[in-house]
């Protein structure tokens, strides 16, 4: 009887990226044809962002107390903060004022045909003391019921150093999460791959919803928007990746594919975290101590794509209501810009919510809210993508910096 080699069938030969992007496209076309009835593809989509959000605590606090335990070195553990901190401030800033540059250009808001709607809330930006208190759970099980991304790393680090600290007696609950992190990995791999049905139900039920008719009115605010945002990761990420890092920004844009569409299709940050970790870690070659860590922050305070519609959305309105803005208004916008995009939760639709604060600074009426609300979703996309290209460019800067890139798996054309 001769072996039979069992080869894979057609479908497991294709990679997955290009599975995702098939059904993105084919979910654009099946909303574009079918306009609302398309909405009956949602649950796919729904049941994708479930199952991926679902991975989203076990996973995060897994992996990094694994990571952390790991490094066996507190100061590294100090190093590895203060670069990612670093880096994400750094990047937000350059964001915001590519945003700010992109609508001075183009002048988006001037001649836009837009009616306002009633005023949303104002939201008032978290005093940093707020935010320093708020990072210590009070009940680490409570924040991992409400799912606060930034009290589980806190609990996930004290624990992890707690269990270097400990050495041996340690040793059997560091086996019990790295076995627990690796089933969660394989976990993340099985929803990955209802993938790209998923994101064709995502795509079909909001390509059926916004017709030309809403796009059209304001074309060139969307338009200055993903320009802005294409420049950012052009520029900004591929600079700091070849002249920092001394990386092949290809081998990056190549390895995020899988994660920049999980992120447009779903518009979430923190739901695209568990494909973000598995695109560090098998398509860049990231360590699992570093992308554990720094991943998760990103998802909760590096929101670059958020500052950049924070600072185009500002100039929109005032370029709207014919404002003027002096010097003094552009400086609060980057500040107060900045603080919005790291208030910002990595969920839909969170940095419109932003914008308020943001307009409130510099005096420019809230219902102009209104005027961007009905596209917020396409301007979402596209910010959600740039968050999360940011925090993989983020990660892997620093664990090339810490020498903790296996730069085979990063040069390599394969893909996870
Ligand atoms: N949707 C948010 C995110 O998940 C970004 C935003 O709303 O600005 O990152």
């Amino acid at each position: 009887m001769t072996a039979t080699t069992s080869r894979p069938n057609l479908w497991r030969r294709i990679p997955l990226w290009q599975k995702i992007i098939t059904g993105l496209v084919l979910g654009v076309l099946a909303g574009a044809l079918m306009g609302e009835q398309a909405s009956m593809f949602k649950p796919l989509g729904d049941i994708f962002i479930n199952g991926i959000k679902m991975l989203i605590v076990p996973l995060v606090f897994s992996t990094l107390v694994v990571g952390i335990t790991g490094m066996r070195d507190p100061q590294k553990m100090g190093r590895v903060g203060a670069r990612t901190i670093g880096l994400y401030l750094i990047t937000t800033a350059f964001a915001i004022v590519i945003g700010l540059v992109a609508a001075t250009i183009f002048q988006p808001g001037v001649g836009a045909d837009a009616s306002m709607s009633a005023a949303q809330q104002t939201n008032d930006a978290p005093s940093l003391v707020d935010i320093v208190v708020g990072l210590v759970p009070s009940n680490p099980l409570q924040a991992m019921i409400e799912g606060n991304i930034l009290q589980i790393i806190v609990f996930a680090i004290g624990l992890g150093i707690s269990l270097m600290l400990i050495g041996e007696k340690g040793e059997p609950v560091v086996r019990v999460f790295e076995s627990f992190a690796e089933a969660m990995y394989k976990l993340t791999a099985i929803v990955m791959a209802f993938a790209p049905f998923g994101v064709f139900g995502l795509m079909a039920n909001v390509s059926g919803q916004y017709g030309l008719d809403v796009l059209l009115p304001l074309a060139k605010v969307i338009g200055v928007v993903y320009l802005a945002c294409i420049v950012h990761v052009l520029v900004v990420y591929t600079g700091l990746l070849s002249l920092v890092g001394r990386l092949n920004p290809m081998r990056y844009l190549q390895g995020i594919i899988d994660a920049l569409v999980v992120s447009f299709s779903s518009a979430s940050s923190s739901g695209t975290l568990p494909v973000s970790i598995r695109c560090a870690q098998k398509n860049l070659g990231v360590s699992e101590g570093v992308s554990s860590f720094v991943l998760p922050v990103g998802a909760t305070i590096n929101m670059d794509g958020t500052a950049i519609y924070q600072g185009v959305a500002a100039l929109f309105v005032a370029q709207l209501v014919g404002a003027d803005l002096t010097m003094m208004d552009y400086g609060m916008i980057v500040l107060t810009g900045t603080l919005a995009s790291i208030g910002t939760a990595g969920v839909p639709g969170a940095g419109l919510i932003m914008l308020s604060i943001v307009l409130a600074q510099i005096g420019l009426p809230l219902e102009a809210i209104g005027v961007v609300a009905g596209i917020d979703r396409i301007l979402d996309m596209a910010r959600t993508s740039v968050n999360v290209a940011g925090d993989l460019m983020v990660t892997t800067l620093v664990g090339k910096s810490e020498k903790e890139l296996d730069l085979e798996v990063y040069n390599s054309r394969g893909k996870a």
